[in-house]
């Protein structure tokens, strides 16, 4: 099992368009018709299996998406490696604060982060589409990211969003670079009784 802490899932989006449903769906596989909207943002680590033997734990950091937090949520894209970008297909409002964060984390943050995925929600809807395919498509071209169409009312394409995020951590390279153990510093002597964590340190000797 990977361990969960260092990989970060941020959840981005208009407030509404069902980013805390999603991840309920995910976890609980319930759905409450009157979710309350999120504070600040929440937290929760995900289990997903790659294959039989292999298993991913990230944590998901589902934002609160009142425009009151907009200059907030950037705090949460330091150390991210995957940033999920939510609008609501029955919402034009809402897939164009889905541009907008897209253009601004690809502007600033770009660097850092492994994958993005859009994610057009409320697909139950039928009737009250206002985002085409094809437009969504599009928007999901132009900034190469993934693209689901997901209801967390019915739970259509929950588990294929979450694999996904799964697949991108799996597949980024490790975090952290090896140290060469020259450059580390050596622990040498026995721990004293009663201290068996604690050893003497000595630096390598200078190379000059
Ligand atoms: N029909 C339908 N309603 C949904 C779906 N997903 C969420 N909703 C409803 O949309 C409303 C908002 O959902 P939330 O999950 O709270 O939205 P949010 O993006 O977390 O909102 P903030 O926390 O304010 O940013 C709730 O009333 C949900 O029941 C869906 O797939 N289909
Ligand atoms: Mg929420």
């Amino acid at each position: 099992m990977l361990s969960s802490t260092n990989n970060k899932v941020i959840f981005l989006g208009l407030s509404g368009v069902g980013k805390t449903s999603l991840v309920q769906r995910r976890i609980s596989n319930t759905f409450h018709q009157f979710q309350e909207a999120t504070i600040g943002a929440a937290y929760t680590t995900i289990n997903e299996e790659i294959d039989n033997d292999t298993k991913i734990s990230f944590g998901v950091w589902d934002t609160a998406g009142q425009e009151r937090y907009d200059a907030l949520t950037p705090l949460y894209f330091r150390g991210s490696r995957v940033v999920v970008v939510v609008f609501d297909l029955s919402k034009c409002d809402s897939f164009e604060k889905a541009k907008y964060w897209l253009e601004m984390i690809k502007e600033k943050y770009g660097e850092y982060i492994e994958g993005y995925i859009l994610v057009g929600t409320k697909c139950d809807l039928h009737d009250n589409r206002k985002i085409t395919v094809e437009e969504a498509h599009n928007l999901a071209e132009k900034y190469g990211t993934h693209y689901y169409e997901t209801s967390a009312y019915t739970g259509e394409c929950i588990d294929e969003l979450f694999k996904q995020i799964a697949l991108i951590i799996y597949n980024a390279p490790p975090l952290f670079e090896t140290i060469d153990i020259n450059d580390a510093i050596k622990l040498t002597g026995s721990p004293k009784p009663g201290r068996e964590n604690c050893y003497n340190y000595v630096t390598p000797p200078c190379s000059c």
